[in-house]
């Protein structure tokens, strides 16, 4: 959903599988700062830039569909760490597609740089952009690029 006059923008971060590991375990790889931690700071931002966010994690793939459909019409743009999912759920990457929300697509780390089989990402090619590698702060730089998007789209309507 576009802004219109006096409304603002509404966000949904989405986080996939074993992200509410964060920060409880493997820091070497995914840093010590936990999921809740992260949408704090997301929510706070988007305090700041007067944009509402709001955060779902599960460790299933209909449940992250389901949030998909369920965003249809009341989101303006969808946040997403699909985790492992990226590289391998159709299901997702078509709910994300059928509702047509703009979406960025984040990951902590750099997912070029470590196994093959997470280079191939079913997100990306339906997704506005993504960032990988700058870990929580993907999810900040996510969020700034998705609003950028979304008033640049608004401006030009
Ligand atoms: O780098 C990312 O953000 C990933 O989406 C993280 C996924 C991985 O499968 C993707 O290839 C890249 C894994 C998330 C697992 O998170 C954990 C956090 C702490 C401890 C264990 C797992």
């Amino acid at each position: 959903m576009n802004a219109e006059a006096g409304q603002s923008f509404s966000i949904l971060v989405l986080h996939g599988p074993n992200l509410n590991l964060l920060g409880l375990r493997e820091p070497d790889i995914y840093g010590r700062i936990t999921l809740e931690e992260i949408n704090a700071q997301l929510r706070s931002e988007g305090e700041v830039l007067g944009v509402n966010v709001s955060c779902f994690q599960s460790n299933h793939e209909g449940a992250l569909v389901d949030a998909i459909h369920a965003a249809w019409g009341k989101e303006s743009g969808i946040l997403i760490n699909a985790g492992a999912y990226t590289h391998t759920s159709v299901a997702i990457r078509d709910a994300l597609a059928g509702v047509a929300i703009p979406t960025v697509e984040v990951h902590l780390s750099n997912i070029y740089k470590r196994e093959d089989f997470r280079h191939h990402s079913y997100i990306a090619p339906i997704a506005i952009g993504q960032i990988s590698g700058f870990g929580a702060a993907s999810y900040r730089l996510g969020l700034i690029a998705l609003i950028h998007y979304l008033q640049q789209s608004d401006s030009n309507s």
